[in-house]
């Protein structure tokens, strides 16, 4: 049997919910304060994912205030197919639970329809009799007509998990006359955990199974930490597996993840009627369906009409602020705020998704102030930029701007790099020549990763610009539900990106114990 690799999506794919038809698998995660919203992916063997689209990629579907905080936006959405149509729920923290179907999941999508029923992380279930059930994070369970968007029963008062904080992420499902509840609980830090219960009755009462959390990874030493938020699918050869998320931290205690909360997949059997699930490992056996897709190029000219379903922009990307057309070839971005500090600002990006990585993105600045830029929010990202006929390095770190480096560039295209390596995180006291050794160069030798930032102009060779501690870039600094995206910018004038180039350049992240 193959093996695969875990993550199955690595970078912020937080939240996965997942449905199967026939032999194809469909993905949703949440995506926050970005646009588009809730990237939808296709597998055919629930390891090998490729993304077909967003749902929510009309400004119209997706209301976040221009102001929005940072982790605002899309909560945990559940994706299901029934009567021969998609049917998404989720939660827009601005305004609340809506539905919203597909014929194709590629889309288009409909516009929203609007639930009156407080709560995130919202399930979608049909019972026999075909009326349709909202579960919510508590939990509670609500009968409602999705089409309307009206509560026709509820919410009740369904299952409070096993004692553990946060019970929520609730989903239901019909086997063996049963119906299972599957919920997170303990938060979505280290402490989560997935719990089940069941009942005979869609409304309970439910009985815990007897070993919960049938899953979490707190208190290990485990390099898959924060498991939780699950969902289940059942493949065609009749095996089961779960979707969760989870992260992987780095570096020294209290250790930092920096590429959010991340999507893997763990097979799940039944024993006396329980779902059991083994600890989630970096590498396991695949199912029998195996199905590799073309991994998509590494670089992107921008030669399509389209700009492809991975590239992201914090809040809104207002027409007018991008072309792929003004200049054929490339991505031409206006600014429209004069700073990354503040939301409003034009950023197009995508998420990191190797812990060792290289970035690159050939700029024409023309007179405009742009660059590249690794963000974590408004406050937390450090940005290399080309403005004045200079290339500078400025960090932002919470209320401190910087900036940390400067190099006079000549006029005309450059390339702008960010080579991002995890760093060596032997303990602060290095007990051994061969510890000393094995200590690979790099500042903040006890955070996640180093940042490294190059410059290259005409055919000369890249100049790095500085090196920064990847840790001020991390979940536990910045706080909040989201991973680092890596992206182009511009806060004054106009420029161009020729191409974006991100490829990852590492074997397996160092670990280090607590
Ligand atoms: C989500 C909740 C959670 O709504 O985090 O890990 C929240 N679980 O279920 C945001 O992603």
């Amino acid at each position: 049997m193959p093996l695969y690799d875990n993550p199955v999506l690595p970078g912020m794919h937080p939240d996965p919910s997942v449905c199967r038809v026939g032999e194809d698998y469909y993905l949703v995660c949440s995506s926050f304060e970005y646009f588009p919203g809730v990237p939808v992916l296709h597998s055919r063997d629930l390891v090998h994912w490729r993304q077909i689209g967003n749902a929510l990629d009309r400004p119209g579907q997706l209301p976040i205030p221009a102001d929005a905080a940072a982790s605002g936006g899309i909560y945990a959405p559940t994706i299901r197919h029934h009567d021969g149509r998609f049917w998404l729920i989720t939660t827009n923290v601005h305004r609340g639970n809506f539905v919203v179907t597909a014929e194709d999941p590629a889309g288009p999508w409909s516009d929203p329809v609007w639930l009156d029923l407080p709560g995130i992380d919202p399930d979608l279930v049909w019972d026999d009799e075909g009326n349709c059930w909202c579960a919510l994070s508590g939990t509670r369970l609500a009968r409602i007509d999705p089409e309307a968007g009206t509560v026709l029963e509820g919410p009740h008062p369904l299952w409070t998990g096993s004692g553990l904080q946060y019970p929520e992420a609730p989903h239901l499902y019909r086997i063996d006359d049963w119906w299972y509840l599957l919920i997170a609980e303990g938060g979505t830090e280290r402490g989560h955990g997935v719990s089940v219960a069941r009942s005979r009755d869609l409304r309970g009462p439910y009985e815990p199974a007897p070993h919960n959390p049938i899953l979490s990874h707190r208190s290990t030493d485990r390099p898959i930490q924060s498991t939780g938020h699950a969902d289940l699918v059942r493949a065609p050869d009749g095996s089961w597996w779960m979707v969760l998320l989870g992260t992987r931290p780095q570096g020294h205690t209290p250790r930092f993840h920096v590429l959010g909360r991340e999507t893997f997949l763990a097979p799940v059997r039944w024993v006396d009627g329980w779902p059991v699930v083994d600890p989630v490992a970096p590498r396991s056996e695949a199912s029998p369906g195996w199905s590799p897709v073309d991994a998509p190029p590494p670089r992107d000219d921008f030669d399509r009409a389209t700009l492809a379903p991975a590239w992201i922009s914090p809040r809104s990307r207002p027409e007018g602020s991008w072309s792929l057309t003004e200049r054929p070839g490339w991505l031409t971005l206006h600014a429209t705020g004069d700073t990354l500090d503040r939301p409003g600002h034009t950023f197009v990006g995508r998420r990191q998704q190797h812990p060792d990585c290289r970035i690159t993105a050939r700029l024409d600045p023309g007179t405009a102030r742009a660059g590249l830029s690794v963000r974590l929010d408004e406050a937390h990202h450090y940005d290399l930029e080309v403005a004045d006929g200079k290339a500078r390095v400025v960090a932002r770190i919470g209320p401190v701007r910087q900036c940390v480096a400067e190099v006079p560039v000549p006029a005309g295209p450059v390339e702008l790099t960010v080579d991002l390596r995890t760093t060596d995180v032997l303990p602060p006291t290095v007990t051994s020549a061969k510890q000393a050794a094995e200590r690979r160069p790099g500042v903040g030798a006890t955070g996640p990763d180093t940042l490294g930032f190059l410059v290259t102009t005409g055919s000369g060779e890249p100049v790095t610009l500085a090196e920064l501690d990847g840790r001020y870039l991390s979940t536990e600094v910045a706080t909040g539900f989201t991973g680092r995206v890596v992206g182009m910018y511009v806060t004054e004038g106009t420029a161009a990106f020729d191409w974006y180039d991100h490829r990852p350049t590492g074997g397996e992240p160092v670990i280090a114990g607590g």
